[in-house]
């Protein structure tokens, strides 16, 4: 049988206000032609599945218009969607009831019994577009605190909650494949600079490879955007996201993953890669160049209009020697009259910190918590770090705040 993997795709996406709706059209255009012409009989998208907890009307339609159309268009395909951080697990699994279970299957968060996280209920049996079931999927979900069993095992309730569900679709498999999914930092995993790693603090959200069983022939991960695979005890893979959500992404080959299962526990895995539909530039291609070389190539920038949603994204890297207030608008200036959309002013400061030549995003927005204190520590005691214990204390009151705020509320 013929998988489809992806994943990430935070329908609802803008970068610095500009709606990336036209990409997503297309992405799911593109799926839905990949779906029909690869002959899937599963699709699998491992969570983030919307931008936000909370997204927006338009992102809600996206979503339902493209299940019904997939469903409509390929007869007998099975649908397995599993929640992300991003995702609020009860809005995820809203429309399950209207759809037929055996076709589209909708894991939000884990299912409960009697009040309590019952891992057992992940298991999903996956089947061919005849109907037949060819393999048994561990459908894991990004794990919130409440998605926890008691640690029996000893080895954390990450680890436990990873046999018991493995456990459960062995017990419904025989000898058929198994599957697992997750939504979640397998490290080994690389990180993209901006898109994820606001959400991994302390590196505590971090699962090592180990928590896969070696039986299992095919671990379909979200949550990291650049498509990669992990070395791990089986085929562990990343689907990444479909396009650049951030320009620290630009250059990652996005796309889909398609995954054959035969009989004897084996995969065979392929990546597909998606269109391009809006480019993400650089000036300059690579480091930073001063402001006047900045200033000189952009006025060279010569593109044609290809209409307002589909103009190219820019990020800008300037060298500075020190302070330069005009710095936007004289990038603004050079820009005048180009069809491009600039996301970025990225800032190499030559003589800022030890080891000089170190590139600082420009924008408050992009750093993550931990290092706007360390910076603040650093500028207010004659450039020392923070000590060990400092910043232990630093990441617990960040993650009292996280959770207070309900844990969702990152990017
Ligand atoms: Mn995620």
């Amino acid at each position: 049988m013929r998988l489809i993997h992806t994943s990430d795709w935070h329908l609802g996406h803008e970068i610095l206000g500009f709606d990336r709706g036209l990409e997503h059209d297309a992405f799911l255009d593109w799926l839905l032609d990949q779906v029909e012409v690869l002959g899937a009989d599963v699709l699998l998208v491992t969570g983030d599945i919307y931008d936000s907890v909370n997204p927006s009307t338009a992102a809600q339609r996206r979503f339902y218009r493209f299940v019904a159309r997939v469903l409509d268009k390929v007869p007998g395909l099975q649908l397995l969607l599993t929640g992300g951080n991003h995702d609020s697990p009860s809005r995820l699994e809203l429309p399950a009831d209207l759809l037929d279970a055996q076709r589209v299957a909708i894991m939000g968060s884990v299912p409960r019994t009697g009040g309590r996280p019952d891992p057992a209920r992940l298991a999903v049996p996956l089947r061919d577009r005849g109907g037949a079931i060819r393999a048994v999927c561990a459908a894991i979900p990004y794990l919130r605190p409440g998605d926890l069993p008691d640690d029996v095992g000893g080895d954390g309730p990450v680890a436990e909650l990873h046999r018991q569900a493995v456990a459960a679709a062995d017990a419904m498999r025989g000898d058929l494949p198994l599957v697992v999914t997750g939504h979640l930092h397998v490290s080994g995993g690389e990180v993209s600079d901006l898109s994820e790693r606001r959400v991994l603090i302390g590196g505590a959200e971090v699962v090592p490879a180990s928590v896969y069983p070696a039986h299992a022939a095919y671990v379909a991960l979200g949550h990291l955007h650049r498509p990669q695979q992990i070395k791990g005890p089986t085929a562990i893979r990343y689907a990444g996201s479909p396009f650049p959500l951030s320009v620290t992404e630009r250059d990652y080959r996005h796309g889909i993953v398609v995954v054959d299962l035969d009989g004897g526990g084996e995969a065979r895995i392929e990546t597909v890669q998606a269109p391009r539909t809006v480019p993400f530039l650089r000036v300059p291609r690579t480091g930073a160049v001063p402001l006047d070389q900045v200033e000189a190539a952009l006025r060279e920038l010569s593109l044609e209009d290809p209409g307002p949603e589909r103009r190219a994204f820019l990020e800008v890297a300037v060298r500075l020697d020190g302070p330069e207030p005009d710095l936007r608008r004289r990038i603004e200036q050079a820009l005048d009259g180009k069809p491009v959309r600039l996301v970025r002013v990225a800032r190499e400061v030559a003589a800022a910190a030890p080891g000089g030549g170190q590139v600082v995003p420009a924008e408050l927005a992009e750093l993550a918590e931990i290092e706007v204190f360390q910076r603040m520590h650093a500028q207010e005691h004659g450039g020392h770090p923070p000590a060990e214990d400092l910043l232990q204390a630093f990441r617990q009151l960040l993650s009292d705040v996280r959770d207070a705020e309900g844990r969702e509320a990152a990017p």
